[in-house]
C-alpha cells in the first residue's frame, strides 16, 4: 500500500498512527507529497488533491482519513479502533472523532486564510473560524475522554490538540481544559505519537 502524507499533516498523522497501533506500518510506503503544489501522484488519486490518501490492497485510492482509519482497522490486528458498528461504543467513539475533525478543519482555515497577503485576510472568518474551533475544542472538553481507552475518538482528539498548539501557538487552548491537558500529554507519551509527532 502507499500513503501520500505530509509530516505536518494532523490527518495524515492520524492515519499513520492508527498505521502503528494496528500494526501495518511495514506494508505502507509512507510518500511525502505537496498537495498545494497539485503534486502529479495525489492529482491522478484524490480530485480534491488532499493528504491523506491511501492505496488500499487492491489499488483502490481511499480519499479521506476516516474511510481510510476505518479501512486500516478492519485490515490489521490488535484492538479494534473502531468498534462494531450502530452499537452505542461505536457512536461515541464517532462523535469523539467527529468533534476532533471538526477542530482540526476549523484550524485547517484558519491557517490557509492566514496565508493569504495581510490585505486579502478576512477578519470576520478569522474569528468565525477561532470561535468555532474553541467551541469544539469546549465540546471535548466536557466529553468523558481518557488516554486508557485507545480508539479513533480519542486518537482523533489527541492529536487535534497537539496539531493546534503546533499551527497556532498563539492560541491558548489549555487555559480552563484541564481534562484536555491532561489527556493530550498522556496520549503523547505512546510510541505511535512519539513516532509521528509533527514537524
Ligand atoms: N477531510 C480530509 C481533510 C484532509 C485535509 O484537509 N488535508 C490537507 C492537509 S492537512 C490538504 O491536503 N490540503 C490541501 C488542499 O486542500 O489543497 C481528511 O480527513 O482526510
Amino acid at each position: 500500500m502507499k500513503l501520500y502524507i505530509t509530516t505536518p499533516s494532523p490527518f495524515a498523522r492520524k492515519v499513520r498512527i492508527v498505521a502503528l497501533e494496528k500494526g501495518l506500518s511495514e506494508q505502507i510506503e509512507q510518500v511525502v507529497v505537496d498537495p498545494y503544489g497539485n503534486a502529479p501522484q495525489l492529482l491522478q488519486t484524490n480530485p480534491v488533491v488532499q493528504v491523506p490518501t491511501l492505496i488500499a490492497k487492491d489499488g483502490l485510492p481511499l480519499n479521506d482519513s476516516p474511510v481510510i482509519c476505518e479501512y486500516l482497522d478492519r485490515l490489521g490486528g490488535g484492538d479494534d479502533l473502531l468498534p462494531p458498528s450502530g452499537s452505542a461504543d461505536w457512536l461515541r467513539v464517532k462523535r469523539l472523532e467527529t468533534l476532533g475533525n471538526q477542530a482540526l478543519e476549523m484550524g485547517v482555515k484558519l491557517v490557509l486564510e492566514k496565508r493569504r497577503p495581510e490585505n486579502e485576510r478576512s477578519a470576520m472568518w478569522i474569528e468565525r473560524w477561532t470561535t468555532n474551533m474553541g467551541r469544539a475544542l469546549d465540546a471535548l472538553e466536557a466529553e468523558d475522554l481518557s488516554a486508557d481507552r485507545i480508539d479513533l475518538g480519542s486518537i482523533t482528539a489527541a492529536i487535534a490538540l497537539t496539531w493546534i498548539g503546533f499551527r497556532h501557538p498563539d492560541y491558548d487552548w489549555k487555559t480552563g481544559r484541564p481534562k484536555l491537558v491532561a489527556f493530550q500529554s498522556a496520549m503523547e507519551t505512546r510510541e505511535s505519537f512519539k513516532a509521528t509527532f509533527p514537524q
